[in-house]
């Protein structure tokens, strides 16, 4: 073997090395719901504002703080690792939308990285303004013109369920998760949720629901992932 042909096969068993030790693995799981939850109810105050009445000639919209799937499965539930600071990609990973549709926040529970840019937009006909409450990061309050510019938003620090308002619309909100780390997801409405490229190790996994509390799981992800469910029940 010649010292060049050596040199290329100590390079690729260094890359095929270099790639193992930074192999990372998904964390699976389900979110249950037991027991039955408050029904959700019309917004009605949509039929005191004209602008918002034209929209819904029919059924006018419901709340949404319970979003259970046909086979018992919870959205909207937070999933992050806990106790990991520092980690944060948020400065390269793409911008995450909040949408203004039908006079209601689209999505209404959100999560992004610290400095990841969140795009507030407005596709009504008509006005709205965002305000911030948050309790780590600064408030904010912006007007937003029907055919505006997107707003961008980022927050430098961690906060669970900053919220977001709109002061001409008292019923619309949304909740936005901030991590310092990508180690996140939300369940979707068949309940399912994966955290995507999780380096193997122990961790302690957390679920949060706006309005059932968090739970705690003591996790392993291995070179295969991790698999982990939660219960959460409605007393
Ligand atoms: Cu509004």
């Amino acid at each position: 073997m010649t010292i060049m042909k050596k040199t290329a096969l100590l390079l690729a068993l260094g890359i095929l090395a270099t790639t193992q030790m930074v192999k990372a693995a998904d964390i699976a799981g389900f979110i249950n719901l037991k027991g039955t939850p408050p029904a959700a109810r019309e917004i009605t105050p949509i039929k005191d504002d004209p602008n918002c009445a034209a929209l819904y000639p029919g059924a006018l919209p419901k709340t949404t703080f319970y979003v259970v799937g046909p086979n018992g499965g919870l959205a909207d539930v937070v999933v992050y690792l806990k106790g990991i600071s520092g980690k944060s990609t948020g400065a390269s990973a793409p911008p995450v939308v909040l949408d203004q549709k039908g006079a209601l926040y689209s999505p209404q529970i959100l999560a992004i990285q610290t400095g990841q840019k969140l795009l507030v937009k407005n596709s009504d006909p008509f006005v709205h303004n965002v305000h911030t409450k948050p309790t780590e990061n600064p408030e904010s309050n912006q007007v937003q013109m029907p055919g505006s510019p997107d707003l961008t938003y980022t927050f430098d620090k961690p906060e669970m369920f900053l919220k977001f308002q709109c002061d001409v619309h008292p019923w619309m909100f949304a909740w936005v998760s901030v991590f310092d780390h990508p180690y996140f997801a939300i369940s979707g409405k068949d309940g399912k949720f994966v955290i995507k490229n999780v380096p193997p190790g122990k961790y302690t996994l957390e679920a949060t629901h706006r309005k059932l509390g968090t739970q705690t799981a003591e996790i392993e992800v291995k070179d295969s992932g991790a698999e982990q469910n939660f219960t959460f029940e409605v007393k």
